[in-house]
């Protein structure tokens, strides 16, 4: 039996849910997103994209290409539902599928198409379906694997169904752009440009991946192949959260050390009950950055020990950032002329709240409240070094994640991490019956209640989607997140892994 995979995406999902709701909006340019002076457009109906308006443009920007547009605020909980609805229906067709985000899945149909005259005609049964059921329009593409299949859904959108049959594959591949293979974002591309792959036809010359080694490490028999058609990859119908994230976009930019402190020292106490709740514990800990300009960088760093522990991620949050900072290929924002090492070698920064003690084994752990100015030293330092500029956004991610298997006590890998474990439990509790903020650490309470304290929880209120998609808290289980953590490609170089 030959296989066949069908990807599906809805076409503008959360601007054509405006204008089935508001028949008013129908044909009409309209544009969902952050309303505030830092909003972002999250999605805009195919008549604004003629004015070039997208995803991810500030809302500002898009004013000034579509004055004329409707701009809607996001209705998170009414395109849940469309999607849950849109889902139930596919699922009568086959209840493999493997849910991508809100609006796009991978359905597994092979053997159906012999119940129907041929794959594109099954593509049409359930594009019909979502069409009667639900007045929304998705775009398909039907193939012999995964790859293809999303590749596919995307060739002719708005309103595809496009098919890739058997023995066609590289044929189709051969013309598209290297960045079109999956996982090859921004920094791949460019390391795969250097060395002359500019097209996959360039890649499918090669007879195995050996000459992709050199540029793009273990990636390469994946790229290799991706580029000649070839994925074994199975439609996973009980895929797991891979990634959890914080992100914040300010509503006015950071500027010093000690506001971004903060702002990972409350991601990091987010993130972990998150991962407590879950039962997860995470391998692989990124932070996001963007400057003023929108140049936005990552770094990401694998634990030597997965953990959902909160110190570990604010600690390597800050090893990651002063690495960052430290770093001088890491792009700066343009007119920014200070050194950042000079800046680093020189400047002292107030440690606000806790006092570090390190370890034999690296680890080190914070013991108690203090006050105190320190010297910049390079990675082992213990404050956040100032950033060389205005920062827009910071985020936070943890991935990699795996179920906590349950452990005797005496397996605590130290005894602080058991003060920690039980610690955590007694205020997860507190918080489930009294709500977020009535329990938080000093640091924290500070970043709700100190200096800009309520300037920060206004826009955080606010910017539901200022900060793309939906903004603080992100979860996801996209299987390209491992390469490019944001669905855009402008994450920068998430690869490089300190
Ligand atoms: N989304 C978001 N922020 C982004 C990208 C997307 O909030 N940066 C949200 C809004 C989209 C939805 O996710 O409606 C689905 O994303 P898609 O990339 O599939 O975009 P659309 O469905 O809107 O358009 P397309 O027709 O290109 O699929
Ligand atoms: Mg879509």
């Amino acid at each position: 039996m030959r296989r066949w995979i069908m990807h599906v995406d809805m076409d503008a999902f959360f601007a054509s849910i405006e204008q089935l709701d508001h028949p008013e909006y129908k044909g009409h340019p309209v544009i969902v997103g952050g309303l505030s002076s830092r909003g972002v457009v999250a999605t805009c109906s195919y008549e604004a994209r003629k004015f070039g308006v997208h995803s991810a443009m500030p809302i500002s920007r898009a004013k000034k290409l579509c004055p004329d547009g409707i701009y809607v605020y996001p209705r998170m909980d009414r395109y849940k539902e469309v999607s849950e609805q849109i889902f139930s229906i596919m699922k009568e067709f086959t209840p493999r599928i493997e849910p991508l985000s809100i609006d796009e899945a991978f359905l597994e149909v092979s053997g159906m198409s012999t119940m129907y005259s041929g794959p594109k005609a099954l593509g049409r049964a359930i594009k019909d379906r979502v069409f009667e059921e639900t007045g929304l329009i998705i775009s398909a593409g039907l193939a012999p694997n995964k790859f293809l299949a999303k590749l596919a859904s995307d060739l002719d959108k708005p309103d595809g169904l496009v098919v890739i049959p058997y023995g066609r594959e590289k044929e189709i591949l051969a013309p598209l752009p290297i960045k079109r293979i999956w996982g090859v974002g921004p920094h791949t591309e460019k390391r795969l440009k250097a060395g002359g792959f500019h097209l996959m036809r360039h890649i499918q010359a090669l007879s195995d991946e050996s000459s992709l080694i050199p540029l793009v490490g273990n990636q390469a028999r994946r790229i290799w192949e991706l580029a000649n058609g070839i994925d074994d990859r199975p439609v996973e119908t009980d895929r797991k959260i891979q990634s959890i994230g914080a992100e914040e976009t300010y509503e006015e930019d950071l500027t010093d050390g000690s506001a971004i402190e903060l702002e990972f020292r409350y991601f990091a106490n987010r993130l972990s009950k998150r991962l407590r709740k879950r039962n997860l514990l995470g391998h692989t800990v990124s932070i996001k950055v963007r400057y003023d300009d929108f140049t936005t960088v990552s770094r990401q760093k694998r634990l030597d020990t997965p953990s959902d522990h909160e110190h570990v991620f604010f600690e390597t949050a800050l090893l990651l950032w002063n690495k960052l900072m430290q770093d001088k290929t890491s792009k700066q924002p343009k007119g920014i002329k200070k050194d950042v090492e000079a800046l680093g070698a020189t400047t002292k920064v107030r440690s606000t709240h806790f006092k570090y003690s390190s370890s034999k084994d690296s680890k080190s752990n914070y013991i108690g409240s203090n006050h105190s100015t320190s010297k910049l030293s390079g990675s082992s330092e213990r404050n956040f070094m100032e950033p060389p500029g205005p920062i827009r956004l910071l985020g936070l991610t943890v991935s990699g994640l795996d179920e906590e298997v349950p452990m005797q006590d005496s397996l605590f890998e130290s005894p602080q991490d058991e003060t920690e474990d039980k610690l955590a439990g007694v205020l997860d509790s507190l918080e489930s019956k009294f709500g977020e903020t009535v329990i938080m650490s000093g640091a924290l309470w500070q970043r709700f209640h100190g200096e800009n304290g309520m300037r920060r929880k206004r826009s955080e209120l606010k910017s539901a989607v200022d900060a793309q998609s939906t903004n603080e808290d992100v979860e996801s289980t996209k299987m390209d997140k491992g390469f490019d953590l944001d669905k855009n490609g402008d994450v920068g170089d998430i690869n490089k892994d300190i």
